[in-house]
Parts: structure tokens; sequence; C-alpha cells
């Protein structure tokens, strides 16, 4: 499915949201307003735009501990986003799960992850369980490929492919797992090609090209959805700051800055900006527009949330245990 000029700018206004939301998250952390590790999205934007834009609003996700722009594509509200990570009562989580473990059911993401891997099973299950109840809807499973070394990924490849449960696995690989690259930490060049050996479909795609990715999910999701099994999609891509935190190269001379350099010539946001004016779908000044808008968003969700009150001590056990019934011992 080639994207329409609705489709175009749905991508670029995504695109635009994440990376907002990660650079203004990435210098709340650096100034110290922020707990936590902040693993942030920058570089890789097309992947989750690409990818949500493709998906309906009932399918669901499992994301990672780079989780931000999954949630902000998948319509994650800005404040409520902003209050989870400073840890306030208004949060995703009422605060208490912070940058790695927003959850919103309402709007089909089953979590962002903090144990690497952790969110694939995750998937398969709710894919399985989704045709159990009669439900047409998929799950996406996001990973990088330092979780595809993982045993929870395999188990859940092998299992995926057994149940044909209606799961797209989508690995962004982004060439490094934390500061190893990729080409030290596993013997393979294209994480996809794993598929192969659980008996399903791996297929790749340019990761810094949110049409393409927006083209290829659509068709993998298309065929997921029919309950042939699922079909692993690798994007190719790349994150702009360190592992975690905003700054570029880190302490430790893992990459060369002229690699950060090439990849950031690729430019999502500036390719997709390129084809809106070529194909005269919005000009520079409508362009200019969209990110004054976002930006505009964006201050007022973190003024917001920087009000909202703080997670209570009263909450600490709430939400933790689901206790039946019948089970009830009455320890929480
Ligand atoms: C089970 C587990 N092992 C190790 C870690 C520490 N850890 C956090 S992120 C990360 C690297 C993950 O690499 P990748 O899956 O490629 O994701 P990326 O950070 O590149 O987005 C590791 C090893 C962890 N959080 N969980
Ligand atoms: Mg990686």
């Amino acid at each position: 499915m080639s994207a329409t000029p609705a489709v175009l700018r749905d991508l670029h206004t995504r695109m635009i949201r994440i990376r907002l939301f990660e650079e203004e998250a990435g210098r709340l952390s650096a100034n110290g307003s922020l707990p936590g590790f902040l693993h942030l999205y920058v570089g890789q934007e097309a992947v989750a735009a690409g990818v949500m834009v493709a998906l309906r609003e009932d399918d669901q996700i499992t994301s990672t501990h780079r989780g931000h722009g999954h949630i902000v594509a998948k319509g994650g509200d800005l404040r409520r986003m902003f209050a989870e990570l400073y840890g306030r009562s208004t949060g995703y989580c009422k605060g208490k799960g912070g940058s790695m473990h927003i959850c919103a059911m309402e709007l089909g993401v089953l979590g962002a992850n903090g144990i690497v891997g952790g969110g694939i099973p995750i998937a398969v299950g709710a894919a399985f369980a989704s045709r159990y109840l009669g439900l047409d809807r998929i799950a996406v499973s996001f990973f990088g490929d330092g979780a595809s070394n993982i045993g929870a990924f395999h188990e859940a490849c092998n299992m995926a492919a057994v149940l044909d449960a209606p799961v797209l696995f989508v690995c962004e690989n982004n060439h490094y797992g934390e500061y190893t690259a990729q080409h030290r930490h596993q013997r393979i060049t294209h994480v996809s090609d794993r598929a192969a050996g659980y008996g399903f479909k791996g297929v790749r795609v340019d990761g810094m090209d949110a049409e393409a990715v927006y083209e290829a999910t659509s068709e993998a999701v298309a065929e997921v959805r029919k309950g042939k099994g699922p079909i692993m999609l690798e994007a190719d891509t790349y994150r702009y700051f360190d592992h975690h935190g905003i700054k570029g190269l880190g302490r430790i001379p893992y990459r060369a800055a002229e690699e950060v350099e090439q990849w950031k010539a690729r430019d999502a946001i500036d390719a997709i900006e390129a084809k809106l004016v070529t194909r005269k779908v919005l000009s520079r000044k409508k362009i200019d527009e969209v990110w004054a808008e976002q930006r505009q968003n964006i201050a007022e969700a973190v003024a917001q949330a920087e009000a909202d009150p703080p997670a209570s001590p009263d909450d600490l056990l709430t939400d933790v245990y689901t206790v039946s019934a019948s089970s009830n011992t009455g320890a929480v």
C-alpha cells in the first residue's frame, strides 16, 4: 500500500512529536529534573511512526526500555507520559512505572519493559489471546538487535510459529546493544534471517524511510491478520544519542563520530520533509507550522506534568498485585 498524502502527513507529525518529546525529556534529565535513566529513541522515529500508522487502533504492542517513541506514535497522551517520567500520580502508571515501564492498556500498549526481550513473549501471548477471543487484532513486538540474543526471543519465535499466532516481530536493528557493536555480539548481519530457523518469513526494510516502513508493515500486517502465523520485520536504523541520556557519543569511545554523522545525513524527518515538498503535500511554511504546533503541545504537556501531584506513598501497594476473591489471604 503506497502512502497517500494524508499518510505522509501523519507519519511526519508522529515523527516530530517523538523527536520533540525525546529532546525535551533528554534536556529535563540532563538538568536533573527527571529521575532515573532515559533511553532516547531519536534517530529511530521512522520505525515507530511507520509501524503505528499501518496498524489499527485496537492492535496491541509491546515495547522496550527505549519505548517512548512507540507510545507517542501509538497515540500516547504527552502530559501523561511526561507525568510518568516525573513520577507524578497523573502518569500512565500513576508515576510508579517511570520511563521504562509505561503501560497504556486503553491504547493497546501492553507495556514497555526494562527487561531486554521481556516484551516479546508477552506479545505472543496477547496475539494468541486475541485469536482465542475471536478478535482479528494483532500484536506487534518491538525489540532490538541485542534482544535477539536473549532466550525469551527464541522461545517466543518458536511458540508463535507453532501457534500461528497473529504477531508481527519488529526488530529495530540500530547496530548496537548498549556499547557493543552488532558484529561483536552476534555472527549474523540480518536479525530477520533468524525467522527462517523457526519456519516463518523475515523481511527487511530501510528504517530511516518512514514511508517504506509503513508500506512493508502494511503488507506484513495484512498477512499476519489472515491468521497464517507470524512475520519478522527488521528495520535498519540508528540511535543518535548514547545508549542512555542525551550525550552524543558518551564516555566510552565505542562508535566513531563520523558514523553518527553518516546516519544523521539520512535523517528520517529530513527525508520525509523533502518528499512532502517535492510531492507538493506540504510547503516549507506548513512544515514549520507543524513543528511550532508540536513544540507548543510539548511545552504545555511539560508544564502540566510539572504542576501535577507526585505519586503518593499511600498508593504504593495499589495496582501491584491482583488478588482474586478465592485466593485472597489478605496479603498484598
Ligand atoms: C535481561 C536483561 N539483560 C541485560 C539488560 C541490560 N541492558 C539494557 S539495554 C541493553 C541492550 C539492548 O540492546 P538492544 O536490544 O539492541 O536495544 P537498544 O538499546 O539498541 O535499543 C542491555 C544489555 C537488561 N536490561 N535486561
Ligand atoms: Mg540495538
